[in-house]
């Protein structure tokens, strides 16, 4: 069993040993997984010329932790408890028995499409259980899984296709989410016509919706398992080896495949996994998130089925067929522990109590949140009216990077505080620098978060290209793990994250940058520029507004409201619809310094709807451009 954290003297002993003996630290939880051949050193690592080993010479396969060692004493225990969009329809459970069977076979269709160790595989998929069966199927032969959620666009889908240089795609005919059904094999013909990698694309059939299939390269997931054996050996993996690939968004315009391998992966999500929630043996454990994001990696599939728990994984949306969908589902199936992210906690608030009243909610024990700062109002609520005041919320702050959570309260044992991610996990090194690189002593400072010891899940490179790995996380800071995010120290020592201090907004607590939105809008032959920014948003938390300057010639034969819908389709097309700014203002300029940079705070402040206090504007190239920007902003709704 794994070493588990009880009270706050646990905690401290913890996390005093992490930080004194790491090593020894780690290699103790790392001893209650299955190896296959032991690690020869636990760490190897250099934040200057970046690189970080964990378990060096540790010899492994995940999903032999996932599942076949589960098969002694939990055979018949309930892996994946998944429930459909549609509430008619019936839910399926696999043991941990047929889970382990699916993988199998499903390893073996890969194999026999030609997936071999180390070939990369792309999911574009609606969330059911086939999404979590294929994820732990890569990982049985070594293939490196790169999921892509189901909700970005053609050409976001073909450039992650193509980056990863992918071999084989797992899609389905169509994916309904609320009340709506997403036509996944349509945008996937379309991907699949700019890219040249992929040889084969296997076809779920999730409705009886028709799709157009192409001859030797689409093959029906029904047809390609059919011969297949339910016995596959897991392949011998290295710790180091990569396990997957997962696509964020960063300040820059293009997408970075953020690469984790095995053996630290597995050890800090299971950790983090059993401590923050507190799991116990027979709890029903839900998240809510997409297995398209880091969260559904790691506290879907892997932390839970590592943990040997049940996993209740959800197709649907917060507020299909109504708002009270959530708790119906934890309700019926007695959800113990709940994680979800404050957009939804948001969405549902503003729906009314009335849908919070019909449900009982008393299986709740432990509340978790994640993907963005949850402010006061709904951290209240969800405590309150959720949690009916005594369950423990656990604001989760973590990143895709990190593999797992890293901030965290750990549920009934650290105090919480609203708003506050509160302390840092065993074995993290949370450090706060000012702009020069000093590290901030103390309590009540506000700087940069970084880290300043590796820790086992963290990303080892961007797929393909190390360098940019090197510049984006380990160059603003010499020997610390730069986080973009900003944070503070309290007087009690808690941390509480302040948002990103780059280009990179958190709209429903979905990453994208404001550059990659950008180069979307810049496609549109009529437009000459844009800037994007975020801006405080009620529900979304934030919402995206885009500056944009048109070509007066083309403004003269296509109206304003033509141009702002043309450019909304455009940002669709590229990114996909979360990506969609909510408000388009056409300028004539951009607030520029004489150095040709764009003002971007000015910008921030006028899409919050403040139209004073702008700061030093005297490097400004031309004043006027601010004032005319005023004139033309949105104003309340
Ligand atoms: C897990 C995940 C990472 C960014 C991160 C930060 C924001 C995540 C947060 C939070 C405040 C929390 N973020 N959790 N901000 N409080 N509890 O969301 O990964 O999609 O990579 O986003 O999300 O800004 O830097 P990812």
């Amino acid at each position: 069993m794994l070493s588990k954290i009880h009270n706050l003297e646990d905690y401290a002993v913890a996390y005093r040993k992490s930080v004194n003996e790491p090593e020894k630290f780690w290699a103790t939880v790392a001893d209650s997984f299955v190896w296959r051949k032991k690690w020869d050193q636990v760490l190897d690592h250099d934040f200057e010329d970046y690189k970080v080993e964990w378990f060096k010479g540790g010899k492994l396969n995940i999903t032999e932790n996932c599942l076949d060692r589960h098969l002694l004493s939990r055979a018949d225990k309930t892996a994946i408890h998944w429930v459909p969009n549609n509430p008619k329809e019936a839910d399926r459970v696999l043991t941990y028995r047929q889970l382990h069977e699916e993988v199998c076979k499903t390893a073996n269709m890969l194999k026999a499409q030609g997936v071999k160790k180390g070939d990369r595989v792309c999911l574009y998929m609606p969330m059911v259980p086939e999404l979590a069966i294929s994820v732990l199927a890569c990982a049985r032969i070594g293939a490196i899984h790169s999921v892509i959620f189901a909700g970005f666009s053609a050409s976001a889908l073909a450039s992650r296709i193509e980056d990863a240089e992918a071999k084989v795609l797992l899609t389905a005919n169509a994916a309904p989410r609320g009340a709506k059904i997403v036509p996944l094999k349509e945008i996937v013909n379309d991907a699949l016509s700019q890219v040249s990698c992929i040889e084969k694309c296997i076809v779920l059939k999730r409705t009886d919706d028709p799709v157009e299939m192409k001859a030797n390269r689409d093959v029906w997931w029904h047809d390609a398992m059919l011969t297949v054996s339910n016995e596959c050996e897991a392949e011998t993996m290295d710790s180091e080896d990569p396990l997957f690939i997962l696509y964020t968004s960063g300040s820059t315009g293009k997408p970075k495949g953020v690469v984790h391998t095995t053996g630290g992966y597995m050890v800090y999500t299971a950790y983090t996994f059993q401590n923050v929630f507190q799991y116990e043996e027979n709890d029903v454990y839900w998240c809510t998130a997409d297995i398209g994001w880091i969260t559904g990696h790691s506290y879907i599939v892997y932390g839970p089925l590592l943990a040997g728990a049940t996993s209740v994984m959800f197709e649907g949306v917060p507020t299909y067929p109504d708002a009270g969908r959530f708790w119906r589902i934890v309700d019926r199936l007695k959800v113990n522990i709940f994680y979800t992210a404050p957009t939804a906690i948001r969405a549902l608030m503003a729906q009314g109590l009335e849908y919070v009243e019909l449900y009982k909610l008393d299986s709740l024990k432990v509340l978790g949140t994640v993907g963005e700062p949850i402010n006061r109002e709904a951290w209240e609520w969800y405590h309150q009216h959720i949690g009916k005041g005594h369950c423990p919320i656990v604001d989760t702050w973590w990143q895709t990077e990190t593999g797992g959570i890293m901030i965290s309260p750990i549920a009934g044992v650290l105090p919480t505080k609203p708003t506050y991610a509160t302390l840092p996990l065993p074995g993290i090194q949370p450090v706060l620098l000012d702009a020069d690189g000093n590290e901030l002593e103390g309590k009540g400072v506000e700087g940069n978060l970084c880290v300043k010891y590796p820790w086992p899940s963290m990303l080892r490179t961007t797929w393909g290209d190390h360098e940019r790995c090197k510049s984006t996380y380990f160059s603003t800071y010499k020997g610390y793990y730069f986080t973009g995010d900003g944070c503070r120290r309290d007087e009690d020592g808690y941390y509480r994250i302040l948002g990103r201090v780059d280009d990179v907004m958190n709209v429903s607590g979905h990453r994208l940058g404001t550059a990659e939105i950008e180069n979307a809008i810049n496609m549109h032959d009529a437009v000459v520029e844009s800037a994007v920014v975020g801006y405080p948003h009620p529900i979304k938390g934030q919402g995206i507004y885009s500056y944009v300057i048109c070509d007066p010639e083309k403004l003269e034969v296509t109206t304003m409201e033509e141009i702002k819908q043309e450019i909304s389709e455009m940002v669709i097309d590229k990114i996909g619809k979360i990506a969609k700014p909510e408000w388009i203002q056409i300028v004539r300029g951009l607030p520029k310094t004489r150095s040709g940079k764009i003002m971007r705070r000015i910008l921030r402040k006028i899409a919050a709807g403040e139209f004073d206090n702008f700061g030093d504007t005297s490097t400004l190239l031309d004043p006027s451009i601010v004032e005319s920007i005023k004139e033309g902003a949105r104003r309340e709704k």
